[in-house]
């Protein structure tokens, strides 16, 4: 079996969802498995190739995992199914892509999904697999957790999915990525990967009524809203996956620091810790890597301003210990997501511009306590989430944004070269969100593939994604 994953050209992270799930498979099926990453600009005559010499005479099982939205890779599965391979789309979004957006039936625009590229879909935990593998010729699909297929009525059926086990999250091989060269499948020798703390997010767990506007090319005269039930953030499509499930037990997430590979002096590669809210228990993590003599190189860390705040004198404790074991923690990412009230309102974001602020000056005042053991700035490899533009765009709020990025500096040390436009992924609440929109103004929204297109309600035909004044980068299909 091999497992196609969506790529960026020239990087060497290791993808820890496709890589642990290749992992599980060939340890507990009649598999082999491995996991090809794929880029957008990748030749597929060339992958196609790869994929005939690697299955040779048996049958190709071919999953496909985080495709990104990339229509390529859709396009890429439904010709190798067409052909005879047996396609399985697994990982986040899995069932709402492979089932299509709510009411497509009824508003032939909507995004279809993706039954007739895929022969199977596989959503949650990835052993629920080793049912289906079993049983691969014997139609016992309906027994199958997790899994989603084409009924011979053509109805869609959706099987309950296991829960989550931790026994399955200990262990990753991590040298079981290539990427497809010339000569056929290179190994990637991967210089980053991550570690599974936490499943989901904890502000996942809340559910909220909010109010979000329309968008501001829609509401020149009369300001509107629209009430809706989210849980987390509004753009967010994890919150839908994978919701709260939990925090893992420190002897699994000890065990899945022990697998990752070593540099050349003998330490692990840097990694990022899976873990939305990180700092209550990093002490704790340090002292059991400290106690069981496990050399680390860096820690990669991934918050939300407030609870960064919140938990400042738990991270100091961290830097001394990280000072005194020569570990250096980047703080990677923080969801500014904006510097406008408002939005962050719309964004349901659960924080303000001066929580952000008051994170930023924290940010900067732990790089002169801990110059060594802290990174949090662009050049030392940190990416903060700056979300532009937004539907709720108006000159006057681009204007004050502007004023609070010059005010403090934030394009100094802060922000990355591109911002990213906001996404809406058709299963996240904004999906909701436009869809109300769509109904009660007569108007429709483009869909590029699983995304909504909301650029599109001036008026426009087809134009590409607005470019916002940081230039606009990263995640578009
Ligand atoms: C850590 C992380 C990363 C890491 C590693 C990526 C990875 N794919 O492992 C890094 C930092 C490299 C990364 C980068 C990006 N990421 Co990211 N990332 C995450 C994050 C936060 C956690 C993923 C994770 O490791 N989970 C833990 C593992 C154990 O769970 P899992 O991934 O669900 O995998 C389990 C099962 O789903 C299953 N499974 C997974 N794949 C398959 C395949 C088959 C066939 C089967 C049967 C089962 C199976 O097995 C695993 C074990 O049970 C997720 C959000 C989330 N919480 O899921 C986003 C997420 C995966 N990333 C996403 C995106 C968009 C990106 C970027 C494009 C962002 C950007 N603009 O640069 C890049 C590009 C990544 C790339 N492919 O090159 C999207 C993917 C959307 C999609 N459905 O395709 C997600 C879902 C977040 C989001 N909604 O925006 N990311
Ligand atoms: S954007 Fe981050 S903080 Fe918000 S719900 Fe998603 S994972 Fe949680």
């Amino acid at each position: 079996m091999a497992i196609i994953a969506s790529y960026f050209a020239g990087e060497a992270y290791g993808l820890l969802g496709p890589q642990m799930a290749a992992t599980i498979i060939e340890d507990n099926a009649p598999y082999d498995c491995i996991v090809i990453a794929v880029a957008r600009e990748d030749d597929k005559g060339l992958l196609k190739k790869a994929l005939i010499d690697y299955f040779g005479q048996q049958r190709p099982v071919i999953g496909f995992s985080t495709l990104c939205g990339r229509e390529d890779l859709f396009s890429f599965a439904k010709e190798l199914k067409d052909e005879g391979a047996i396609t399985i789309l697994g990982g986040p979004q899995a069932d709402v892509d492979y089932l299509g957006e709510k009411g497509w039936q009824d508003y032939p625009h909507r995004f279809q999904g993706l039954s007739a590229n895929f022969t199977f879909s596989l959503h949650g935990p990835a052993e629920q697999i080793i049912h289906l593998l079993k049983h691969l010729d014997g139609g016992l699909q309906q027994d199958a957790p997790g899994l989603l297929y084409v009924r011979r009525d053509g109805a869609l059926r959706q099987n309950p999915e296991k829960v989550w086990e931790e026994k399955f999250l200990e262990k990753v091989r991590w040298n079981n990525i290539y990427r497809v060269k010339e000569g056929g499948l290179v190994p990637l020798r991967i210089a980053a990967g991550q570690v599974l703390q936490q499943i989901g997010c904890p502000y996942a767990a809340r559910q909220k009524w909010v109010k979000i506007d329309y968008p501001a090319f829609l509401t020149q005269k009369d300001a509107r809203k629209v009430k809706l039930l989210v849980r987390g953030c509004s753009f967010c499509d994890v919150a839908v996956d994978k919701g709260f499930f939990g925090e893992l037990d420190i002897e699994t997430v000890m065990r899945q620091i022990r697998c990752l590979p070593e540099t050349e002096d003998g330490s692990k590669i840097p990694f990022e810790l899976v873990n939305e809210n990180p700092l209550p228990g990093l002490a704790r993590l340090l002292g059991e890597i400290r106690d069981r003599e496990i050399r680390v190189s860096q820690i990669d860390l991934i918050l939300r301003a407030d609870w960064f705040l919140r938990a400042a004198e738990m991270l100091r404790e961290a830097l001394r210990m990280a000072r005194s074991m020569g570990i250096r923690i980047l703080l990677a990412a923080v969801g500014f997501e904006s510097f406008d009230d408002e939005i962050l309102c719309n964004l349901n974001k659960g924080l303000s511009v001066e929580t952000n602020l008051q994170a930023v000056h924290l940010m900067r005042q732990l790089k002169d306590e801990f110059p060594s053991e802290w990174g949090y700035s662009r050049v030392e490899g940190a990416t903060h989430g700056f979300i532009h533009p937004t539907p709720w765009d108006t000159a006057q709020r681009w204007a004050n944004i502007q004023e609070v990025l010059l005010q403090n500096h934030l394009l100094d040390d802060l922000l990355p070269d591109h911002s990213t436009p906001l996404i809406i992924h058709h299963a996240s609440g904004l999906g909701d969100w436009i869809r109300e929109v769509e109904g009660s103004e007569g108007v429709e929204f483009k869909r590029y593939g699983s995304i909504i297109g909301w650029w599109q309600g001036e008026g426009s035909t087809d134009s590409p994604p607005p470019e916002g004044p940081l230039g606009t980068s990263g995640f578009f299909p």
